[in-house]
């Protein structure tokens, strides 16, 4: 039986509790950097990289995955996407279009990710002997791009019949099998036979078809493809992946605004499966395979107590009666009593449930935990939601809101 506390800790008494550390310089890859040095000094560094204030962007997700394979010591600077904010004017005096990502190497800007990686190899050598113009490399990189294409026709397009439905299933599901041909070919669960820049290609891609499949069409890439699911167990053994990993929830509501929306199938699975990345329980999805990290509750609480201002402002709740139900979610998550939060709190626990965004706001079991803890503390006080996520954009997510302290 769980037992139940009375009054939730204090803001103080839940700061000893936040044991959580780490070292974003020098440490494990994450996205709260804004140097990363790999042990070298910050006079070694010559580059730059920006990538968006959401960790989101996928083609920032390959460039930043290979500064940390190679172990390059970069800067990040953090720019707005359009569709969470307005772009910094810095930024498009640099880059006019407002693209993302860019590099300076050596104060030399290069934009287009490809273009970016090639710039880099140049620099720094390949990833592990095998570079982007790789003849192994390329019909992969091609098979990517067809993928790509296979799961935007899928899921980016309005189907008019049940037949049209499963026409565009067919399609991806046939390419799928392509990609599980090649990954059949290889003696390890790589792309080739070491990890490399064809795995660092198709990551990012491959994550947001894994989240966006299963909540709109009720597909689950990861298990019903077991050569995928090898591949994404083996990622799952790299920190850097691990650094970079977001979860179902964030995939699947940032991407309508990105794609231009997305468009669930009537099937029961689908529904379920909405229901289970939305509402719980968040362990067990098939977003994260490897075990918890002992430390995710104490990083959770780390990360909210150091925006706790912020997240309370923005939150449409009253402030007086958020900030005491929040802390009755946080004293559940970290000392597993329950702690009955302030009557008709839930709409603001459950507000906050569905902004977690993973990694920006921090890792992915951390948010797991999070979000269990404010379902079930809003549960105590009432079933009602929060106010529904956009779907054309998230300025619900402006970054501007949380720099300012
Ligand atoms: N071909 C480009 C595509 C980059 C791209 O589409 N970036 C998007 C983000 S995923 C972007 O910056 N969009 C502008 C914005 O959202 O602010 C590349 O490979 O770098």
């Amino acid at each position: 039986m769980i037992s139940t506390k009375s009054l939730p800790l204090s803001w103080e008494e839940l700061q000893q509790l936040a044991t959580f550390e780490r070292d974003t310089i020098n440490g494990p890859t994450n996205s709260q950097a804004r140097l990363r040095l790999f042990g070298q000094a910050e006079s070694d560094v010559r580059v730059t990289l920006y990538r968006d204030h959401h960790a989101w962007c996928p083609y920032c997700q390959k460039v930043w995955l290979w500064l940390e394979e190679k172990q390059i010591p970069y800067r990040i600077e953090k720019v707005t996407m359009f569709c969470y904010g307005t772009k910094e004017k810095w930024y498009k005096q640099k880059v006019r279009s407002g693209m993302l990502p860019a590099l300076e190497l050596d104060g030399q800007l290069i934009t287009e990710s490809d273009n970016i990686l090639l710039a880099l190899e140049n620099a720094f050598g390949p990833l592990n002997r095998v570079g982007m113009g790789d003849r192994r490399a390329l019909p992969l990189r091609q098979l990517e791009r067809l993928l790509f294409r296979g799961w935007c026709s899928w899921l980016c397009y309005p189907t008019r019949s049940q037949r049209d439905e499963q026409r565009s299933r067919d399609q991806f599901t046939t390419i799928v099998a392509k990609v599980e041909a090649a990954l059949a070919s290889t003696p390890g669960s790589y792309f080739l036979e070491e990890f490399g820049i064809v795995d660092l290609v198709f990551t990012p891609y491959i994550e947001r078809m894994n989240a966006s499949l299963y909540y709109y069409k009720g597909y689950s890439l990861r298990e019903e493809n077991p050569k995928l699911s090898d591949w994404f167990d083996a990622m799952e053994t790299r920190s850097t992946y691990r650094g970079t990993q977001s979860d179902f929830h964030t995939h699947a509501h940032d991407l309508p605004p990105q794609m231009g929306g997305c468009y669930p199938n009537q099937e029961s699975q689908t529904e379920i499966n909405q229901k289970r990345v939305d509402c719980g329980p968040w362990l067990g999805l098939p977003d994260v395979m490897y075990p918890e990290p002992e430390t995710s509750r104490t990083e959770a609480l780390q990360r909210v107590i150091k925006h706790r201002e912020n997240i309370i402002r923005v939150n449409p709740a009253d402030d007086r009666l958020f900030d005491e139900a929040l802390r009755c979610a946080l004293t559940y998550m970290i000392t597993g009593e329950l702690c009955p939060p302030p009557s008709a709190s839930d709409p603001a626990l459950r507000y906050l449930r569905d902004r977690i965004n993973v990694p920006r706001d921090m890792s992915i079991y951390a948010s797991k935990r999070l979000r269990e803890a404010l379902e079930t503390t809003a549960a105590l006080s009432g079933d009602r939601q929060g106010i529904p996520i956009p779907v054309r954009d998230r300025r619900d997510q402006d970054p501007a809101n949380f720099t300012q302290i």
